[in-house]
């Protein structure tokens, strides 16, 4: 399959929906990439603290899952500057109206006046970060994939004008993703960027996981049934129970089927706070060490920097740049 690459944006705290889709699958093997998005945590408005709290949060949850460990690495974005070189490079073989295109900046810019230069020109910056690590295939979920097509249409059209310099890279769109939605509002997606009683947080402790799981919205009706039209609350808590305990939905609805909604909510509630206790536990003890998480994400900017930069260079080197 080649080796994988995955960045997180610190643009909130993380979520159970950051880690059921998309932490939990993550694994640790040779040459397997994983970034602090922290250059894409820039393109709203942003506290510097704040920023600087959300990128510690996430890289000591990588830390806690032992990505950087069996040769795959962990860093910052920002610690290696070859990812903004590459997106100035990429920007100026970009076309206005492919960029016009683009869904996300059309539905987090549309309507308003104080829109960052950033939020437009963000995907050339993801394109940077996976053009740098030569990457064969990128797992990316269905609302990203517009972003990998662009990434190819840069990279094809970079080894057109300067020699082959890219590896043009297929999305991967997972079969089932799991699409956790909040709890309060199971009509969206829990997001790390909306803080409310419907986001569950990896690292708030067992009681406040607790709480939010004994508040979240259910439907009419008193079985525990999969039907995600008629029964959107109760189905979203058995997609999360099912995906944190390995069973099938299946599985768990007939466990529950007549326990009726308060039990099954203290249910899903314990599996919740059990299958996570471990990374909360590991990325809460990190967190206690900031020169250890300093220590680990340095080790990662160096095994970054050693494929970054020489595939910079290579790519300046063919664009007629006079290098030093
Ligand atoms: N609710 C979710 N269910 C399943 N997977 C999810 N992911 C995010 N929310 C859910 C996956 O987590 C990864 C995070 O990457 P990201 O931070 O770059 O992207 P995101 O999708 O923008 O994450 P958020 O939490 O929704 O942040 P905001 O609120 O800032 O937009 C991705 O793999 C994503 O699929």
């Amino acid at each position: 399959m080649g080796k994988s690459l995955s960045f997180i944006t610190p643009s909130g705290r993380v979520t159970l929906g950051n880690y059921i889709g998309a932490l939990s699958q993550w694994t640790a093997e040779p040459g397997n990439v994983y970034a602090v998005a922290d250059l894409h945590g820039i393109t709203t408005p942003w506290n510097p603290e704040t920023l600087r709290s959300y990128i510690i949060e996430i890289a000591s949850v990588l830390l806690a899952l032992g990505l950087d460990q069996q040769g795959s690495m962990v860093y910052v974005q920002s610690h290696v500057p070859a990812h903004a070189e590459m997106a100035w490079l990429l920007e100026c073989i970009g076309h206005m109206g492919e960029f016009q295109r683009m869904t996300q900046f059309k539905s987090k810019g549309k309507d308003r006046g104080d829109v960052s230069v950033g939020l437009f020109t963000y995907p050339a910056l993801m394109a940077g970060d996976i053009l740098l690590h030569d990457v064969d295939s990128v797992p990316v979920g269905e609302d990203q994939k517009q972003h990998v097509e662009l990434t190819r249409d840069l990279a094809l059209r970079a080894n057109h004008l300067f020699g082959p310099v890219f590896t043009v890279p297929q999305p991967r769109v997972p079969g089932i993703g799991a699409r956790v939605r909040s709890l309060k509002n199971p009509a969206e997606k829990m997001s790390k960027s909306v803080i409310d009683d419907g986001t569950v947080l990896l690292l708030e402790d067992a009681d406040a996981i607790r709480r939010k799981f004994m508040t979240a919205v259910t439907d009419s009706g008193r079985e525990v049934t999969y039907d995600p039209e008629a029964k959107p609350g109760i189905s979203n808590l058995l997609e999360i129970a099912a995906a944190l305990s390995h069973q099938s939905i299946e599985q768990i609805a007939a466990q529950y089927q007549n326990a009726g909604y308060g039990a099954f909510k203290r249910a899903v509630a314990e599996i919740a706070v059990e299958t996570t206790r471990r990374v909360r536990q590991e990325a809460l003890t990190l967190q206690s060490d900031p020169a250890e998480i300093v220590r680990r994400l340095d080790t990662g900017r160096r095994m970054a920097e050693a494929v970054a930069n020489p595939k910079l260079r290579q790519v300046k080197q063919a664009m007629g740049f006079l290098l030093p």
